[in-house]
């Protein structure tokens, strides 16, 4: 027995069937024995201008999504699947604040975070875009008068709270103030906060400390550990909060003047653009920062008012709709042609797989279709010299994003133009692959690869970049049917690790009341 979650009958499409009961998926099924033994060779020789044809454009982003295994029917009818799916108004909800993140009750709205000052949203009767400025401002207001004798930025934050200021650090590093080092320390592991800071001098440290709950294990461990670390300099001069928690912030000691707020409705893993990025604005100046809010809008818009067949998220998303679900490709890379987007696949990780990994329908049901792939990735041309042999040869299929720049921020020699020699070329090799006597020189090809080919890394286009992916998750979330905001799946864990740690360290031979191979482990580990 299938039961609804009450809340979400309030916002979901009355209309909208279970997945396999939809039209759409019933076209695609026939669809997908038509197609799925047609070569990618053949498809491109019997339409010259499949290359052409089979792309969209929009903010400086070329998407070609010729090399992958589709016609037009096919896109057509993945639109329709996400038609049926209620797309159109689930994405009008979010933007509206519903509270479309069912299981936590809660709005999902980092969309409002780069809303412009004179848009109106409404959370609970009230308007959140003046909040949201006012908390840009102070952190602008805060970058501008950084004490001078602060040489080196130090984040503590984890999860959401660390890989989004990580990878944007990372990748606008070109945009960065070069006289202040940045670093970040997620893991309670110990070595990540001696390694972070053995080089640095309190004095000229600031920490900041984010945590959208402030209450996160890893997180409060690691602040405690840089309070002492300071010795005896003052907390307010050397740690500033980003959180929702101004109870918990005051506890530890900082000053709410050094806090930067943000709101429930702000996911762990779309926070990058809220407070949680101060690091990033320290780095790269508010006017950076701006810009790639900018970015972000931009995205949003064109998400919001594209055709789905020329919206580069919705076409992204039904890729891989037709990949997980009728290729049952089980995995998704992601190859950035750009080191400075070398994280950009672990922050993707976490965006799509803690949203999509879930095998109940936000309405409660177990769900009888695959959902989220496994996201991986490392920059290309890396990649090419390890994992790529797979890819190519392997026997598995695995679509893969490239994602490559027009113009390099760092033009020397000829690197920009062999660089992208390659980009070019994987994605031929794998679609087109090769004959040959040997069986080990064979390429079979009809790999597929979808190509994002970009102007330039700025602010904006990072901001872009996010958005697209963010909207990718999103649109798979309501055709699946899930509840792409929750993350129930982390809690387990947690809540055995806390009954786990006076087990390690009390002074007694503790009462054991695990399964045979966690008690053996945790006597060994005590033995030590
Ligand atoms: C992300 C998750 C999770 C969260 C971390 C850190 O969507 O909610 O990764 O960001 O657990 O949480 P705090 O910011 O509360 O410390």
């Amino acid at each position: 027995m299938l039961r609804a979650h009450p809340d979400l009958l309030l916002f979901a499409p009355m209309s909208v069937k279970p997945l396999r009961q939809r039209a759409a998926w019933a076209a695609l099924e026939n669809h997908y024995r038509q197609i799925k033994d047609q070569h990618l060779r053949d498809l491109f020789s019997a339409d010259p201008k499949r290359g052409e044809k089979l792309t969209a454009e929009a903010l400086g982003i070329y998407l070609d999504y010729s090399k992958n295994r589709v016609t037009g029917e096919t896109i057509k009818l993945l639109c329709q699947l996400a038609e049926e799916s209620g797309l159109r108004e689930r994405t009008a909800a979010m933007f509206r604040g519903d509270k479309i993140n069912v299981t936590e009750k809660r709005a999902v709205l980092h969309t409002a975070l780069r809303a412009p000052r004179s848009a109106s949203i409404i959370v609970d009767g009230h308007n959140v875009v003046p909040d949201v400025h006012e908390v840009l401002d102070r952190m602008a207001a805060f970058c501008q008068r950084l004490d001078k004798r602060i040489k080196n930025i130090v984040n503590i934050g984890i999860g959401g709270s660390d890989l989004g200021p990580v990878m944007a650090y990372e990748a606008l590093r070109h945009y960065s103030n070069r006289n202040l080092t940045f670093r970040f320390v997620s893991n309670v592991d110990g070595t990540d906060f001696v390694e972070a800071t053995q080089d640095l001098k309190p004095a000229e440290t600031l920490f900041i400390v984010a945590s959208k709950t402030f209450t996160t294990q890893e997180t409060m461990t690691n602040a405690l550990t840089a309070r002492q670390w300071i010795g005896s300099l003052p907390v307010h001069e050397h740690f500033v909060a980003l959180s929702t928690n101004e109870a918990e912030v005051k506890k530890f000691g900082i000053d709410p003047a050094n806090m930067f707020g943000f709101w429930d409705w702000v996911g762990g893993r779309y926070s990058m653009d809220s407070a949680i990025g101060l690091s990033t604005m320290i780095a790269i100046g508010p006017d950076n920062f701006r810009a790639m809010l900018a970015g972000f809008r931009a995205m949003d818009e064109h998400f919001r008012t594209a055709p789905f067949d020329q919206n580069l998220p919705v076409l992204l998303a039904l890729l891989g709709i037709w990949y997980t679900n009728f290729f049952g490709a089980e995995t998704q890379a992601v190859l950035p042609y750009d080191q400075y987007l070398k994280r950009f696949p672990a922050y993707l990780q976490q965006l799509t797989m803690e949203s999509n990994g879930k095998s109940v329908t936000a309405g409660g049901a177990r769900v009888d279709y695959e959902t989220g792939a496994i996201y991986w990735g490392e920059p290309g041309t890396n990649g090419q010299h390890s994992f790529y042999q797979l890819i190519h040869q392997g026997t598995k299929l695995i679509p893969c994003d490239f994602i490559g720049f027009k113009h390099t921020l760092n033009p020397v020699g000829q690197h920009h133009d062999l660089l992208m020699s390659n980009f070019f070329a994987q994605t031929e090799a794998l679609a087109f692959g090769q004959s040959a006597a040997e069986p080990y020189r064979v390429f079979d090809g009809n790999r597929p690869s979808t190509t994002m080919l970009c102007d330039r890394l700025t602010p904006a286009m990072l901001g872009q970049l996010v958005a697209l992916y963010e909207h990718c998750v999103f649109a798979q979330g309501i055709i699946w049917d899930l509840d792409s905001f929750d993350q129930w799946g982390v809690e387990l864990g947690k809540v055995l690790a806390k009954r786990i740690t006076p087990e390690l360290q009390s002074k007694t031979e503790p009462e054991l009341k695990h399964d045979s191979s966690t008690n053996t482990l945790i006597r060994r580990y005590r033995q030590r």
